[in-house]
This record gives structure tokens, C-alpha cells and sequence, in this order.
């Protein structure tokens, strides 16, 4: 094993390289195209030149992301199908396209996530205990128990709590971004991340205009996973690609392998990069798949053909390319995989036993953070249910 441990991941490697000739193409050719660096196999899909661009460090940095992910989701829905929290959402099989989009951001940028892009924040430093806490709604979750599991934030890491109802936060995303350009905020941009069904939220059309004609420094992420829970791509979006919607917005598109973690990595480089020079905004579309069922509460094999989630799952499913590069390159040492995904399974399950031990969050928080001052009567149910037989939550036998 050539590293005993897993390498930090707080501070993301954000110099990618970007000169690649898909760049110099024509709007619509990018919109209609697919950037790739790794061929499924983790071969060159650019010369091996352009592949040494990618150096060691940050090939390693977006391995072990990208692992951590799939070990945290792998427990996290264990956790739920154990009755031990309520609801998850995996983004197995979409490691490569959440990772490669977090190592390409700054830390004075601000990420506004969709469902599945945790990954992002813990790739920027959300600690694995404030992850679980707040899956777990404890006293130590920072929204205090008040959201859903998968719900996750962090502002010291910029990481914008989620929006459940579906594309709500894409404005926001740009709204973001034009506060950053008035207050002359230069070298940094926002991410407002979207799925495939979100795009056809009319949310997403009023921040693509804003983006456009405001000229935000904002990159905008589309990772199209196919399916919007039962619903695929082919029947609400009408055209031939997603990234061709942002042509009529006079923002720049790109369309990208969403399970090559380098396409992704060098193509948000490139939209982050333009953003924060003040070029504007790049809408970005990463081609996955949702491996998954849409969440805990879901079951797709009643709905589509698992026979096609199975070819996602093994020949095109992101860590494996990952891997075969680097084995091939020597950056990975033959059974650092394995060591590499232990260790990261023991921080999950020590970060769970010490978050499943804090109690949950006091009742009388239940008031807090809606007026400066608790209003008389909110003071008063509160009196009134302290005094029941409730006081004590269940949660706590
Ligand atoms: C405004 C709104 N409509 C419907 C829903 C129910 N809903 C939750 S997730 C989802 C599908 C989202 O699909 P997509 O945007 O492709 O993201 P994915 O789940 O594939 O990551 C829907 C319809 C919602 N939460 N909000
Ligand atoms: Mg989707």
C-alpha cells in the first residue's frame, strides 16, 4: 500500500487544464457534442500529452472524493433501511460528475446544490459528523433538526443548503453571482447545480435569462442522470440536448461526459475560470445516469429496464475508469483501492456511533430563529408543551 491514509480533501485542486480543441468549437457544436478525456476503458480519449495535464495529486484527490461518496451513500441507506434515519438519496454512479465539478471550485466560491451533489460539500471540507448529524436531525445538526436527511449545508464552506422543491435554488444560484459582480467581487463565481427534470421548471428559464443578460459569473450544472424519479429525459425535453437550451439564453453550452471525472473537472475548470475573469456564464450539462432508485421511498425496477442500469453499473460506471487510469499511470498502487475504501468505511461508522449518541435538539429550540424575540404566545405553547407529557422525545428512549 503506498499511502496509509486517506490524502485531505478540504482544500480543492482547482488548476485544470482547459486548452483542449472542444473549447474552440461553435456554440452549437459543443451543445450537440460530448467532451471526454477517459474512454470507458480509463484510456486516453485526448492524446496522452493532453492527459499528462492532469497531474497525480489531483487524479488522487478526485479517487478518493469520489470513493467517499460511494462508501458514505452505501451506509447511509443502510442506515435508512435499518429505521435509523428517515430518507436518503444516493448519487451512486454520479461520483465523477459531482467530484470533478467540486475540484474545479474555490473556496470563496459559493455552491448551490440540487439533490445530489453532498459530494461537493464534503469535497470542500464538511466534516463527515456535521454530514451525519444533520442526516440524523441531532442536536449537533446546524438547521436543528428542521430539514430532511440529504439536505446538508455549510457556510463556511459555502455550501448552500439544498431546496427541495426542484429548481427553486437556480436563481438563487444566479442571484449570487450578480450580487458578487455588483459588489465587485472578482475571482470567484457561483455553481448552481440542476437535474434533467429540473430544467423543465420555468425557475430555470428566468435564471438562465438573468444569467445571460446580466452576464453572471455563474456556472450552471445540469447533471442529466436520464430520469427524473419515473420520468425520463426523452418525454419532457424536447430538444436534442439539454445544453442546446442555452443557446437561446446567449449563454455558452457545453455537454460533457458526466462520468469522466477529468472532462468534468477540465470543463467546470473552464466555466469557472471564464466566470471569474469576468466573461459570464457557461451552462454546463454532464451526461450520467441514476444507477440509484430516485431515493429511499423509490423502487425503479417498476418503472424501466434494469438491464440498462446494469451496463451503467459495470462497464461505464465512473470509479472504474478512475481506477483503470490510475493503475495504468501508477498513481493508484495495487490494493491502496481497497485500503483506501476501509479506512473511509471506519471514519463513516465512527462518525455515525458518535453522531447516533448525541441527543436530540432541546424542544425548546422548536421557537428559535423565527423573531429576534419570541412572540407571547409562542412562549406560551412552548410553557404548555414543556409541561406535557411530550417534554421528552421520543427519540431519546
Ligand atoms: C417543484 C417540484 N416539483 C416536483 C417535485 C417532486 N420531485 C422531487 S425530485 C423530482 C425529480 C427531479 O429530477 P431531476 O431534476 O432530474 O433530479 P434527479 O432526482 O434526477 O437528481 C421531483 C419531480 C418537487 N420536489 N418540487
Ligand atoms: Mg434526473
Amino acid at each position: 500500500m503506498a499511502t496509509a491514509s486517506v490524502p485531505t480533501s478540504a482544500a480543492p485542486a482547482a488548476s485544470g487544464p482547459t486548452a483542449f480543441s472542444y473549447f474552440d468549437l461553435d456554440d452549437e457544436a459543443k451543445a450537440r457534442g460530448l467532451f471526454r478525456v477517459l474512454a470507458e476503458d480509463g484510456r486516453a480519449a485526448v492524446s496522452e500529452a493532453d492527459l499528462a495535464r492532469f497531474d497525480a495529486a489531483l487524479c488522487r484527490s478526485i479517487y478518493e472524493g469520489m470513493l467517499r461518496i460511494r462508501v458514505t451513500d452505501a451506509r447511509m441507506m443502510a442506515l435508512q433501511r435499518q429505521g435509523r434515519t428517515g430518507f436518503y438519496g444516493e448519487a451512486t454512479g454520479q461520483e465523477a460528475a459531482v467530484v470533478g465539478s467540486a475540484s474545479a471550485s474555490l473556496p470563496d466560491d459559493w455552491i448551490v446544490p440540487a439533490l445530489r451533489e453532498a459530494g461537493v460539500g464534503l469535497y470542500r471540507g464538511l466534516t463527515l459528523d456535521s454530514y451525519i448529524a444533520q442526516i440524523l436531525g441531532n442536536g449537533g445538526d446546524v438547521t436543528k433538526g428542521r430539514q430532511l436527511p440529504c439536505h446538508p449545508c455549510d457556510r463556511e464552506h459555502h455550501y448552500v443548503v439544498m431546496s427541495s422543491c426542484v429548481s427553486t435554488q437556480v436563481p438563487h444560484a444566479v442571484g449570487i453571482a450578480m450580487a458578487m459582480k455588483i459588489m465587485g467581487h472578482r475571482d470567484r463565481c457561483a455553481f448552481g447545480f440542476m437535474g434533467d427534470g429540473g430544467t423543465s421548471e420555468p425557475d430555470v428559464h428566468v435564471a438562465l435569462n438573468f444569467a445571460g443578460v446580466m452576464k453572471s459569473p455563474v456556472v450552471l450544472i445540469c447533471q442529466n442522470n436520464q430520469w427524473a424519479i419515473s420520468t425520463p429525459t426523452s418525454v419532457q425535453c424536447a430538444a436534442e440536448t439539454i445544453a442546446l437550451k442555452a443557446l437561446g439564453y446567449g449563454i455558452e453550452p457545453l455537454r460533457v461526459d458526466g462520468n469522466d471525472a477529468l472532462a468534468v473537472h477540465a470543463a467546470v475548470g473552464y466555466a469557472a475560470a471564464k466566470a471569474r475573469r469576468g466573461d459570464g456564464p457557461t451552462f454546463i450539462e454532464l451526461l450520467t445516469y441514476r444507477v440509484s432508485a430516485h431515493s429511499s421511498s423509490d423502487d425503479p425496477s417498476r418503472y424501466r429496464d434494469e438491464k440498462i442500469t446494469d451496463v451503467w453499473k459495470s462497464e461505464r460506471d465512473p470509479m472504474r475508469r478512475m481506477r483503470a487510469l490510475g493503475e495504468r499511470q501508477g498513481w493508484l498502487a495495487v490494493g491502496e483501492h481497497e485500503a483506501w475504501s476501509a479506512q473511509l468505511e471506519a471514519d463513516v461508522r465512527d462518525a455515525i456511533t458518535r453522531q447516533e449518541a448525541v441527543p436530540p435538539p432541546a424542544l425548546a429550540t422548536i421557537i428559535d430563529d423565527v423573531y429576534e424575540q419570541p412572540t407571547w404566545n409562542l412562549r406560551e405553547q412552548l410553557a404548555e408543551l414543556l409541561a406535557g407529557p411530550r417534554a421528552v422525545s421520543p427519540h431519546q428512549h
